[in-house]
């Protein structure tokens, strides 16, 4: 099943939610100084390049986006958005000393002006 078709990345995972192992990601409390995430079941393909390099999933009240970008099985990008609208993306960067961090990229609210 590793041929399967490109399309359909928007709302993919809406009904067909299995037991994979999920990221570690607490919606609530992820920050600037949360760990690294494991991602290392991936079950969509975002960038439509025909590698797997993304999840979603629910937590709380959140759908939580994390992507993988160069493979090696941590997260780089994670993106959330909760019931009320309102998002956040946080970018993954380990520093000099090998601290992993993140860093916030975009946030604000859907459906509104
Ligand atoms: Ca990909
Ligand atoms: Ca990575």
């Amino acid at each position: 099943m590793h041929d399967s078709e490109g399309e359909g990345m928007s709302m993919a995972t809406a009904d067909s939610f299995m037991m994979n192992d999920l990221p570690d990601i607490d919606p609530e409390h992820f920050g600037h100084d949360s760990d690294a995430v494991a991602l290392t079941d991936p079950t969509l393909d975002i960038d439509g390049d025909g590698i797997l390099d993304s999840v979603s999933f629910q937590s709380g009240d959140a759908m939580i986006v994390a992507t993988d970008m160069d493979g090696d099985g941590t997260a780089d990008n994670v993106t959330m958005v909760h019931e009320d609208g309102e998002y956040e993306a946080w970018e993954f960067h380990r520093g000099e000393d090998g601290q992993p961090h993140w860093e916030q990229t975009d946030q604000g609210a859907l459906g509104q002006d």
